[in-house]
């Protein structure tokens, strides 16, 4: 495919999986990282025994001239912002830069459902994927949600179905990539220490639909008022599901059945009463999942079976223990205030909320006002927990602890808390200040709550 050596930037998940997928395939690769920490044997162990391993050279540190002018195209990891110096000076010297989402689908066979939005992404990609799974053995679950869209697309065929999240990260550097159903979830403020501003992050994840033809669905949320404003012109069939309006055609509720109504034709596919999901965050969710996997053939028995049984996915609202008499939620994923807001709303009891971590530049004031009478405690840990201290106060929230671990943040619940109180985490923010990533946050509250005694 490609005549000079490809540069893949950034050796995590994505860059690992990119740099086998080329090497697999005969092309000659530089893997390259910023991060001085990084060594080369131990990114070598990680690439492992594969075909083509010997076509991986690996650089650390800085990036030389030199280094950027024996390749013609970089592939860029998701975590790394497109206006680095080292980005600029890589498209200054003529090469293209390809998301590692758009590097994947060159390799596509099948077709591609996607799925982005700011919240519920992976709850309707993991119920996406179970649905197509039950219809088309041949269907792969990938991008964001945890495996490298380029981990899986040698292994797709012409019959096959890649079921995908794509954050706005991996949106920013697509070139071709355009899916037979695309979804836009909903969009509000997150990731603005990156985009900048809020319409940039909108039309990053509209571009979702950009070489989508008119033979291709695009499902929007008719709820969300700037998925509806920014969503206006695209090229792809528009499908909007509501879960407050009765469409003229879409995917809606009618009293607590789920309708498609499309061609002049309504179609009941289930009753929400047989759903296990908690919250109207999930009936947007499910309303989504049945929009696109209807329009890509799916028979309805099949949806609402696959639908009804679905129990929802790790680290979303996930109860965890009860210990005397306090029960514990945890929501690391609620890594932006919309989502934490989703968090505290899903309780049903006063709560102890742990919140805090990595500052991505959005204002909290929202956040805030869902305290009310709902949480007892904000136990804040963090780089943004000065910031969300300010904010709730100037709000009238006054029961603030800090704490220097999340270790900490649960024995303090777990010493105050009394029977009949939540425990939830879900922190507002990312994960990144202190961990890895959100889900070893989530393990790691589960690990320290688990090992509490009754
Ligand atoms: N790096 C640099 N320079 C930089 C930044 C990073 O060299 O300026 C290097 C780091 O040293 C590191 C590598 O890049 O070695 C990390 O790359 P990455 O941050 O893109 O992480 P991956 O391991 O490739 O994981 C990515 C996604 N991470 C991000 O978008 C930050 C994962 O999403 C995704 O699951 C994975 O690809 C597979 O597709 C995680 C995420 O937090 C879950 N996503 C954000 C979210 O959901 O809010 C967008």
């Amino acid at each position: 495919m490609f005549e000079k050596k490809v540069l893949v930037a950034g050796c995590g998940k994505s860059g690992i999986g990119a740099s086998i997928l080329l090497a697999r395939n005969g092309e000659k690769v530089i893997l390259f990282d910023e991060n001085e920490t990084k060594d080369a044997d131990s990114v070598r162990e990680l690439i492992g025994n594969v075909k083509g391993k010997e076509n991986i050279e690996i650089y650390i540190g800085q990036l030389k001239e030199e280094v950027i002018a024996q390749c013609e195209l970089m592939v860029i990891s998701p975590g790394i912002p497109v206006d680095k110096p080292f980005v600029k000076k890589v498209k200054d010297m003529g090469l293209s830069v390809w998301s590692e989402i758009e590097l994947a689908y060159h390799y596509e066979k099948g077709s591609v459902v996607a799925i982005t939005g700011t919240n519920g992404k992976t709850t309707t990609t993991t119920l996406v994927g179970e649905i197509m799974k039950a219809y088309n053995e041949k269907t792969y679950v990938v991008g964001n949600i945890g495996t490298p869209y380029t981990e899986l697309a040698d292994a797709t065929s012409k019959d096959s179905v890649t079921v995908a999240e794509i954050s706005s990260f991996q949106l920013e550097t697509i070139v071709d990539f355009a899916p037979k159903v695309s979804a836009v979830l909903n969009i509000t403020p997150d990731h603005l220490n990156r985009h900048y501003t809020f319409e940039n992050y909108a039309k990053c994840k509209i571009d979702i639909t950009k070489n989508q033809n008119e033979d291709d669905f695009a499902i929007l949320n008719y709820d969300d008022e700037d998925t509806v404003k920014y969503a206006k012109d695209i090229k792809a069939k528009s499908i909007y599901f509501s879960r407050k309006t009765k469409l003229d055609e879409g995917v809606y509720v009618d009293r607590d059945d789920v309708l498609v109504k499309y061609d002049g034709k309504v179609k009941k596919i289930l009753s929400l009463q047989d759903i296990k999901l908690l919250g109207t965050h999930n009936v947007e969710n499910i309303l989504a999942a049945v929009a696109m996997t209807y329009f890509m053939g799916v028979p309805a028995e099949i949806i609402a079976k696959v639908c009804t049984e679905f129990q929802g996915v790790e680290h979303r609202i996930e109860y965890v223990k009860t210990i005397n008499g306090v029960a514990y939620y945890n929501d690391s994923k609620g890594t932006n205030p919309d989502a934490a807001i989703k968090g505290i709303k899903a309780m049903t009891t006063t709560t102890f909320l742990i919140g805090g971590g990595y500052d991505k530049g959005v204002g909290f004031d929202d956040w805030v006002k869902e305290f009310a009478a709902k949480v007892k405690y904000l136990v804040l840990i963090g780089e943004t927990a000065e910031k969300i201290d300010l904010c709730a106060k100037q709000h009238g929230f006054y029961s603030i602890v800090h704490m220097d671990t999340l270790e900490e943040a649960v024995e303090f619940c777990y010493r105050n808390a009394r029977p009949g109180d939540a425990v939830l985490l879900s922190p507002a923010c990312a994960s990144w200040d202190m961990f890895e990533s959100y889900e070893q946050r989530g393990n790691l509250f589960k690990e320290y709550v688990r090992n509490l005694e009754e």
